[in-house]
């Protein structure tokens, strides 16, 4: 690249397009494949990205473009250096180990971080609408949301990756809403929502995961206690209301089940081999207030037998309510008398939050909140029991307000503590093995900053978690931060956990938009999305430049058109007030990161178009006058100039 600044965008232009094929030139035709570098494929023209690829040239020189080309996943990169301090800086142009998968709690959205570099890549709109990815704008998506009770927001909590044979396969994200009690899916070839469930008899779906090892099912868990159906009966009968675990089919994503149970259903994990699931209960007094919630010292983790529950239903034991097979899992049920029980009540110390199986699959572990505990139960241990009292093999003494735990697959838990500001790590053996009520087996704890909710590692939910990076959802970020105003940032804090000898290493602070509380971190080399869309893959014509037409018919207007740079297929479209109008839009590049958007600002219309991906947007004309119609994404040199009229004729 020449050091002189330039004077005239068309010579910047030229410029690069010269830079640009010095490059093709040097690397030779064939290059292009070889390299598998497709930010190398420039197109003529392409300010934006000829720059880019100059700047990379200009400062690395290729060699450092083909040793960044081998390491495309970045999952080899060794992180100690030999002082115990892990090296968790990503330079530029460099990619992260992990991907990591985190809530956006009443955002209504999932963040994208790269880990170890705590980079936001990107977010996934899921219960909201989000304009920048034209989510919520287009007809499918916004019939996804509307039939699913047009809402505008939810509250995203415990995001789960696909699992098959214990680890992750890469496919969904699946995420609850607590707010409307909404199940979602997000596909991972695209990185987008395509499938929302509007769970019935449930109120407030919290807790989620899936039936390991395949993830066949995802589990949704009710925690508010409503009447089912809650149609207006029982109002203000608080002992006829119940919390139900929603079995949803992984693929179809229809409801397969429920169980009723007694108490509530808080969080949720699932055991390994296909037949337990364990949820926390802190309302077994069947409360409506606080008060009434933690008068008794003992809740309870229900543990369902999945496989139990599946046989009622077979044998049809089951009542249909709201199209639902709903299996009755409470104390009284006949389904609870024999010796294979639907769901079996282990007590545990009052008002408990998180529970999570280890990788082994061999304990559920409960985390205390309101008592300093947490409880260790042994799942083999479920079906040899009498008293379910009798699985509890471990009550380790951690600190204040134990809320979730995570592991590294050598034998530690690591759980926060919520009051303390703190994550504990700890022995889970030494655990089982100690008295109840014993600190002997804490190992260390950290200082963080503050009041941690969720803690998760990497590859965590697994059989076999990585061990290296731990990240810790803080609730509270006071004075870690320049402010901002009285609605402060969380904080979520990066520890490095893969030196037992050093010990836990606080390494990153990152703010972060309210509020996360759980996140899935996956190895980075398991996903593998789609750069550009396959248009077989879409559910919408795609308009090549010669399909182009507009479509009259009985006051509605059809445009079919195709957007690339720079322009539209007309420069105008004349329609009549009253009209209704839909778009139909192909973005018909190939070259990857080209998107266009079709913006109607004053029908509120904003498409966003990835290469070769097709979106509709249906309205009706109701305002005489020029619109403009333009291209919102930054797309080329002469992106400004992308745009076109929609000329409203008065009737
Ligand atoms: Cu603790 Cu929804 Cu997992 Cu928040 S829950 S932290
Ligand atoms: Cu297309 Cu900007
Ligand atoms: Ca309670």
């Amino acid at each position: 690249m020449t050091s002189k600044p330039p004077t005239h965008p068309v010579d910047t232009l030229q410029e690069h397009e010269d830079e640009v094929n010095r490059l093709k030139e040097d690397l030779g035709d064939d290059n292009e494949v070889n390299l598998q570098l497709p930010r190398l494929d420039i197109a003529r023209r392409d300010l934006v990205k000829a720059s880019a690829l100059g700047a990379a040239a200009g400062l690395t020189g290729l060699s450092g473009c083909l040793d960044l080309l081998n390491d495309e996943n970045g999952t080899d990169r060794d992180r100690t250096n030999g002082n115990g301090v892990p090296d968790h800086h990503v330079p530029p142009g460099e990619l992260d180990d992990y991907y990591a998968f985190l809530s956006g709690g009443h955002s209504g959205d999932i963040r994208v971080y790269g880990i170890p570099s705590m980079r936001q890549l990107m977010r996934i709109p899921v219960f909201n609408t989000e304009s920048a990815r034209g989510y919520g704008f287009d007809d499918k998506t916004k019939a996804m949301l509307e039939e699913t009770g047009g809402y505008t927001w939810g509250d995203t909590h415990h995001p789960r990756v696909s699992q098959t044979n214990n680890d992750y396969d890469g496919e969904y994200v699946f995420i609850n809403d607590k707010a409307h009690g909404r199940m979602a899916r997000i596909n991972l070839k695209y990185f987008e929502v395509d499938a929302i469930i509007d769970i019935p008899n449930q109120e407030g779906t919290h807790g989620a995961c899936g039936r390991l090892p395949d993830m066949d099912l995802v589990y949704g868990v009710g925690e508010f206690r409503a009447p089912v159906p809650n149609d207006g009966r029982d109002l203000d009968d608080p002992a006829a209301y119940a919390s139900t675990f929603t079995a949803i089919d992984r693929e179809s994503f229809n409801i397969e089940w429920q169980v009723m149970v007694d108490g509530n259903l808080d969080n949720t994990d699932s055991g390994k081999n296909g037949r337990w699931a364990f949820a926390s209960c802190y309302n077994s007094e069947e409360g409506v207030t606080e008060p009434e919630m933690t008068r008794d010292d003992l809740d309870w983790v229900s543990c369902i037998d999945t496989l139990a529950v599946e046989d009622a239903i077979e044998a049809g034991d089951y009542e249909m309510l709201n199209g639902v097979r709903v299996v009755d899992g409470r104390q009284d049920s006949p389904l609870n008398a024999g010796d294979n029980p639907v769901v079996r009540y282990v007590p545990c110390p009052t008002n408990p939050h998180g529970v999570s199986v280890t990788p082994d699959g061999q304990y559920a572990i409960a985390s205390g909140k309101l008592d300093p505990t947490c409880t260790i139960i042994d799942i083999d241990l479920l079906d040899e029991v009498d008293d379910p009292a009798d699985a509890v093999v471990g009550q380790p003494e951690l600190g204040l307000g134990p809320l979730h735990t995570a592991y590294d697959g050598r034998g530690h838990a690591y759980t926060t503590l919520f009051v303390d500001s703190q994550v504990v790590k700890w022995d889970i053996e030494a655990a089982v093995e100690a008295e109840p009520g014993s600190d002997a087996p804490v190992i260390e704890k950290i200082d963080v900053h503050y009041n941690p909710g969720h803690l998760i590692a990497s590859e965590s939910y697994t059989a076999d978690p990585e061990g290296d990076w731990l990240l810790v959802l803080n609730k509270l970020s006071q004075d870690r931060f320049l402010p901002v105003g009285p609605i402060f940032p969380e904080n979520d804090q990066l520890i490095y956990i893969g030196d037992d000898e050093a010990g836990m290493q606080l390494v990153k602070d990152t703010p972060t938009y309210p509020e996360p509380h759980d996140a899935t971190i996956v190895s980075a080399d398991k996903i593998d999305p789609m750069p550009i869309y396959d248009p077989e893959d879409v559910d919408a014509e795609f308009i090549r430049p010669e399909d182009a037409e507009i479509i009259r018919e009985d006051g509605r207007v059809h445009i079919k058109m195709h957007s690339t740079r720079n322009q539209f297929s007309f420069p105008d479209i004349t329609v009549t007030e009253g009209d209704e109008v839909t778009f139909t839009v192909t973005n018909t590049e190939t070259q990857q990161d080209i998107i266009h958007s079709l913006a109607i600002p004053n029908y509120d219309v904003q498409l966003a178009l990835a290469p070769q991906d097709t979106r509709e947007a249906t309205f009706i004309a109701d305002e005489p006058g020029v619109h403009w119609m333009y291209c919102a994404y930054f797309c080329s040199a002469l992106h400004l100039e992308m745009r076109s009229r929609l000329l409203v004729e008065p009737a």
